[in-house]
Parts: structure tokens; C-alpha cells; sequence
């Protein structure tokens, strides 16, 4: 009789075999030229590692920031490799890169590193980290207000139909004076009130935007305190414009809840924060708009509970990843087998929120090994109820979960 092949091994091989979508990064397609970045400098300055560093070395914030980016990673790389050992999840995350590179960080200084890095062409690094990190398409991050990024968007670029596009609108709805003034340089007619026309201008930005960059979905970032309804600029521009101009192009709205943006500024991106969100305004949106489509990620670990709630209750709501500071080993495990157990495979566990290509390849290698340990657990209960859990099934199920749930829900 044939052994039995244990579950771990069988979910382990699925899970690596099955290509991921990644439904939200900050990576750029390749004609981005200097916004596409890669190698051993940019992977040391991520701004995960960058508030790391800071609680080691004595360096003032001023004279960090004027530093090279060479210099910058050096500090990094002295303070969080050299000098302590490199246990956090985004230290380890070097390792595991420099370890598929075939890389030993102990032979090497950061020099040798460097010269490796320097020595591959980008083009077939994109190839090899794609292969490596086995990433099927990538959406990226586009906001009409980065200057850098809308010249590129607005002359035209040959795509690479992997790198997928995302709407973001954090400056649109989060600094409607600012905002105004800019829409108005790019001729749209709009007031800093709040009336019809201005109404109908930001929907006509919207499609504009939509239609220019084949937006997948739209986005944005919200504080804890985002409240809905209300009497806020926020509120008022989601109710008037984001959610028809949702329902007439079919796009769906992905809110990023519990962002605390610039609690030390000294940090620049890397002093964000955390705070619990108040879920009744994402009650409110998916009970009073049942036509629009809903994704949500939240930031506090303590919010994760009653959203996952809030999906059961509401169709029109796909929770997704477990973001920024819930990306470490422990709460993905906990938030990844809360959904489980309340949601079924109804949800999208994880996405990378890479910044750096190298960085998909640990970002991914990690999260697939804690949701094979979160589905194995799962399917061996299946199978102690009685329940023969087959590989094609497995297959299925972690194919909805690495990205094909995620389409299928816009598409709905
Ligand atoms: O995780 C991050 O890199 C953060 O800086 C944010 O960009 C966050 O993911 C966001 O999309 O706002
Ligand atoms: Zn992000």
C-alpha cells in the first residue's frame, strides 16, 4: 500500500508551484526607469529597515537624510547586520534574498555584495526574481498626483502587461484644497466647495485616470479616524464621486484603514503609525452601497476581528493581506487563520507591498510558508472529520488564494 504523503508537504509543493498575483506593491513597471528599483542599496534603505536602524545608531536625523544612499545603507548595514543580530521579519527578509541569490552575507562584505548587484542586468533580474519568487503579474501603485509618475502615464510607455495598475487617490481625498488647486492646473473645473460641477469634474478626472492607466481597481489610505457618513471633505467626495464613478466603470474600492501618517515626521516614510479604526464607517459604506465593491486591509492588529466580521455580513466586502506592520510571521498566522475559520478561502490573504523587486522574493517565500503551516492545520482537521482532503481541491483553493479570488471578486 502507498505511504500516505504527509499534508504539509503536499500543501508546501502546491503553494510554491502556484503562481502568485501580487494585488498591491509599490514596484514599477520597467520603463519607470529610476522609480523601478532593485539590488542591495535600495533593499537596506526600505523604510521598514530605515526605523530599525534608527533605534541603533546615534546618527541625527539631518545628517542621515543628506547622506548618499551608499552611506545611508552602510549605517543600516553596520547597525542592524554587523553589530545585532538581524532577527527582525525585514532584516531576515535580506537574508532570505541574498540566500536565493546563492549570496552567503557571512563570506561577503557589503562591497562584494555591491559587485555582485552591479554586475547583473536588470532586465533579466526582473526575469529571475519573477521566476525565483514565482509572481505571475503585479499591480502597482499609481497616483495622478506623484510628479513623478503622471509625466510618464500622460506621454505614453510601451507596458509590460505584467505590471497591473491601481488608482491611488490618497491626495484627492485627504487634501481636497490642495487637490483642487492641482485638478484645476490639469483643467478640470473645480471649486474648492463643494458643488455639482465639481462633483462632475472629479468624476471626469477619475475616468480620465482610469481609462489612461487600465485601473484595476482604485485606492486609498485612511486614518483611524475616517468616519463615514460625515461632514467631510473625505466623505463628501467618496458619497458624491468615488462610488458612482466605482459603479458606472465597475471598479472596485480598496480601503487601507488605520494609517497614522507622520506621527514622526523626523522619519519621513518611515514615521508612519497605527491606530484602531472606527469599522462602523465601513459598515455604513457596504450597507448603503451594495452595487459598489469593497476591499479593505487594516492596520491594527486589535481591528483585524470585526472586519473579518464585517465580510460575513457584507458580500460586497473582500478583506485582503495583512499590511505593513501586521507582515510579520506571527500575526499573519493569527489573521490568515482568523479569516480561515470565518471566511472559508473567501478572502485574499496576503499581498507584498514590495518596494524593491528583490524584495518580492523574500516577501513571498515567507508568507507561503505561513499560510502552508495555516492551511495544512486546516486540512488535517478536514481529513480527522472524515473528510479526504485531494490535491487537485488544494490546488483550486490556493489559486483563489494567491490572487485568483481577488480577480474574480472585481470581475463580479
Ligand atoms: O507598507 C508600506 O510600504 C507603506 O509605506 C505604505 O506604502 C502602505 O503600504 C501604503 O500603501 O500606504
Ligand atoms: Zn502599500
Amino acid at each position: 500500500m502507498a505511504i500516505a504523503r504527509p499534508m504539509s508537504e503536499r500543501v508546501d509543493e502546491i503553494l510554491r508551484l502556484t503562481p502568485v498575483h501580487d494585488i498591491h506593491t509599490h514596484l514599477y513597471d520597467p520603463a519607470f526607469g529610476s522609480l523601478f528599483l532593485s539590488g542591495i542599496d535600495d533593499l537596506l534603505v526600505y523604510h521598514y529597515l530605515v526605523s530599525e536602524g534608527f533605534r541603533q545608531f546615534d546618527v541625527p536625523y539631518d545628517r542621515f537624510w543628506a547622506a548618499s544612499k551608499t552611506e545611508q545603507a552602510e549605517w543600516i548595514w553596520r547597525a542592524l547586520f554587523i553589530e545585532h543580530s538581524p532577527v527582525s521579519e525585514a532584516c531576515r527578509g535580506i537574508l532570505t534574498v541574498l540566500r536565493a541569490y546563492g549570496l552567503d552575507p557571512r563570506q561577503s562584505d557589503l562591497g562584494r555584495l555591491r559587485s555582485w548587484f552591479a554586475a547583473q542586468k536588470p532586465a533579466e533580474m526582473l526575469e529571475r526574481v519573477l521566476k525565483i519568487a514565482n509572481v505571475a503579474s503585479i499591480c502597482m501603485t499609481n497616483s495622478p498626483f506623484d510628479d513623478e509618475e503622471r509625466p510618464l502615464w500622460e506621454r505614453g510607455f510601451d507596458r509590460d502587461p505584467r505590471f497591473k495598475a491601481a488608482l491611488r487617490i490618497d491626495p484627492l481625498l485627504m487634501d481636497w484644497p490642495r487637490s483642487s488647486a492641482r485638478l484645476r492646473e490639469w483643467g478640470y473645473d473645480v471649486s474648492a466647495g463643494r458643488s455639482e460641477r465639481t462633483v462632475s469634474e472629479v468624476r471626469r478626472f477619475l475616468a480620465d485616470w482610469t481609462r489612461r492607466i487600465d485601473a484595476g481597481y482604485c485606492m486609498v489610505s485612511l486614518p483611524p479616524d475616517f468616519a463615514y457618513p460625515a461632514d467631510t471633505d473625505t466623505a463628501w467626495l467618496i458619497r458624491e464621486a468615488v462610488l458612482p464613478h466605482g459603479r458606472e466603470h465597475g471598479q472596485g474600492f480598496a480601503l487601507m484603514l488605520g494609517v497614522k501618517r507622520g506621527v514622526n515626521p523626523a522619519l519621513k516614510l518611515a514615521g508612519d503609525g497605527v491606530g484602531r479604526s472606527n469599522l462602523d464607517a465601513l459598515q455604513n459604506l457596504c450597507a448603503e452601497n451594495p452595487d459598489n465593491r469593497f476591499l479593505v486591509t487594516v492596520l491594527s492588529r486589535e481591528s483585524q476581528h470585526e472586519a473579518v466580521i464585517l465580510a460575513r455580513k457584507f458580500r460586497n466586502l473582500h478583506p485582503f493581506g495583512c499590511w505593513w506592520f501586521t507582515n510579520t510571521p506571527q500575526l499573519i498566522e493569527e489573521i490568515t487563520t482568523l479569516r480561515l475559520e470565518l471566511l472559508g478561502t473567501s478572502f485574499t490573504p496576503q499581498h507584498s507591498d514590495a518596494r524593491v523587486l528583490d524584495q518580492l522574493i523574500y516577501k513571498w517565500s515567507h508568507s507561503r510558508q505561513v499560510l502552508g503551516r495555516c492551511l495544512t492545520r486546516k486540512y488535517t482537521d478536514l481529513q480527522a472529520a472524515g473528510w479526504l482532503v485531494r490535491d487537485d481541491e488544494i490546488r483550486r483553493d490556493v489559486t483563489e488564494l494567491l490572487g485568483g479570488g481577488f480577480e474574480r471578486f472585481l470581475r463580479r
